[in-house]
């Protein structure tokens, strides 16, 4: 199960105390004293793994280290060692307490810092003066954030699998990936929204959408806010359709109809099913969908050569992707 949703509480390091010292020389009095160190950040840092959150299921109390009491001749005393959280790119940090969002991770490698270490305090070497040659003054260092934190996971699917139900999209993301979404040979087996990932890639399989799927019609619908943001679309149809393109047609229509942004994405379209049918009416499929002006790729998921069509896209995505 993919964990998505956890709430941890994080207490960052506290600031290591001031020292309070004197030279020991008879003739040079003096202060020494140094400074307590800085406590240790938390930091969240984005990795391409969806499953990151899992961990903290059973790590919910996360600290990072206090500093270090400062030192005699003036020497501080350490910085408490950072944490670095990693989560799944997608994730949203809130506050519980002060109800707000502290953190968005959007990519990978980012660092944000969501809970800082306290300040150390001053050693009394900082409070000599003209007139206090020998301060007994030191500060105590300050506490280091504690933050109730809630890791929610709003998953940024780099593809969208959309098409009729029945056309082969979840086989499809299973072929490719080890998701284990239920294939059959029925419409609305796949009750959420699937989420494969393919190398860096992250694929949201998008069930059930059917004519008037946007008036409430089916469960496509309440899956598609996980497409809008999605760079491309693959859109599946089968060659076993007497109509395919109308097929295409209807969920285009419905697609515009919950959000027009969908109709501009880039997308590629899919027959598949191709080894349920003649070469003959392969072709004209082939005429129709291209009299639309589409670029089609045929796929059987029973054909090695046609998946690895397929991830021949892909890998060029992954590389677009890199490239940012
Ligand atoms: N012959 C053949 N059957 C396929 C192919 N792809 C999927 N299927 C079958 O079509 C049915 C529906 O597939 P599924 O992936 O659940 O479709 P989805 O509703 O679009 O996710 C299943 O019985 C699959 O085994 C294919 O390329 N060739
Ligand atoms: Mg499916």
């Amino acid at each position: 199960m993919l964990v998505d949703d956890v709430k941890v509480n994080i207490k960052a390091g506290k600031g290591g105390d001031g020292t309070v010292s004197f030279k020991r020389a008879k003739m040079e009095l003096g202060p020494t004293g140094g400074n307590g160190g800085d406590g240790g950040n938390v930091y969240v840092k984005g990795v391409v793994d969806l499953g990151a959150l899992k961990k903290f299921r059973f790590k919910k109390d996360i600290r990072a280290e206090s500093g270090k009491r400062g030192l005699p001749d003036n020497r501080s005393g350490e910085n408490g060692k950072d944490v670095l959280l990693e989560v799944p790119v997608g994730t949203v940090v809130h506050d519980l307490e002060r109800d707000m969002i502290i953190a968005e991770v959007n990519r990978a490698g980012e660092e944000i810092l969501i809970a800082k270490g306290g300040k150390g305090g001053r050693g009394n070497f900082q409070f000599r003066s003209s007139r206090n040659t020998s301060p007994k003054e030191f500060e105590y260092g300050k506490e280091g954030d504690l933050v109730s934190a809630r890791f929610e996971l709003k998953i940024i699917a780099d593809i969208g699998f959309i098409g009729l139900p029945n056309v082969g999209k979840s086989s499809l993301l299973n072929e490719l990936t080890n998701a284990e979404t239920k294939v059959a040979n029925y419409p609305f087996t796949t009750l959420e929204p699937s989420l494969g990932v393919y190398y860096e890639l992250v694929i949201a399989d998008i069930p059930g959408l059917i004519k008037g799927a946007s008036f409430g019609k089916g469960l496509g619908i309440k899956f598609l806010r996980h497409i809008e943001r999605t760079k491309v679309l693959f859109h599946f149809v089968s060659a076993q359709s007497a109509e395919p393109l109308r097929d295409y047609e209807t969920v285009r229509e419905e697609l515009g109809r919950h959000c027009k942004k969908l109709l501009e994405k880039p997308e590629y379209l899919i027959v598949s099913k191709k080894d349920e049918v003649s070469r003959k009416r392969l072709f004209q499929i082939k005429e129709e969908l291209e009299a639309i002006g589409k670029k089609v790729i045929f796929l059987s998921i029973l054909e090695e050569e046609s998946i690895r069509d397929v991830k021949i896209i892909l890998n060029e995505l992954i590389e677009d992707k890199k490239k940012g």
